[in-house]
């Protein structure tokens, strides 16, 4: 049987989405496996969403994601999907935390490992989103002191307090790293 030019086409349009759709999958299928540590909080689980950024070497920003995690003994995972092979940098934040940047490279199968923990956990009392703790920060804590309102609560207990400020003071005047 004669090939028609109306099959070429279909053949070229078949070949053209398959090379397509290869180039997008080996471009994206780096797996990071996730850790985070939330500074002072409280054992009990509780549920914090996380903002995470993956950034080129030269901190161009390739993906994000914003993961719920259940965090108990103050530790939360998960799996990030999809991330670029040039990545270089993750960083994580959270609305009650700065933003904390490591170094994350996948191996050459695609997976990736990154541990916001000890050193690098997130340190607590940005309460207003702008990277660093001052005293915006202290006049939001303040006005939801000795509230059930989860604005000012670093600690994850359902109550802004004590160990909340102390928390916040711990970092004050500390700026966070960029995405
Ligand atoms: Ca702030
Ligand atoms: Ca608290």
């Amino acid at each position: 049987m004669p090939i028609s030019p109306g099959l070429m086409r279909k053949g070229m349009a078949l070949f053209l989405m398959f090379s397509a759709g290869w180039m997008v999958q080996t471009s994206w299928t780096v797996e990071i496996q996730v850790k985070v540590e939330l500074q002072g909080a409280v054992e009990e689980a509780f549920e914090r969403d996380v903002y995470f950024v993956a950034a080129d070497a030269g901190g161009a920003i390739l993906n994000s994601w914003t993961e719920t995690l259940t965090f108990s003994d103050g530790i939360g995972e998960t799996t990030l999907f999809e991330a670029s092979e040039d990545m270089a940098f993750l960083s994580a934040k959270t609305k009650w935390t700065l933003r904390r940047r490591i170094a994350c490279e996948p191996d050459e199968e695609g997976q990736a490992e990154a541990a916001f923990t000890e050193d690098a956990e997130l340190r607590g009392g940005d309460l207003n989103g702008d990277n660093q703790v001052d005293m915006l920060d202290f006049g939001m804590l303040r006005y939801h002191w000795y509230t059930e309102n989860e604005a000012a609560d670093i600690t994850g207990n359902g109550k802004t307090g004590m160990p909340d400020y102390n928390i916040l003071q711990s970092n004050w005047y500390v700026t966070g790293d960029p995405e």
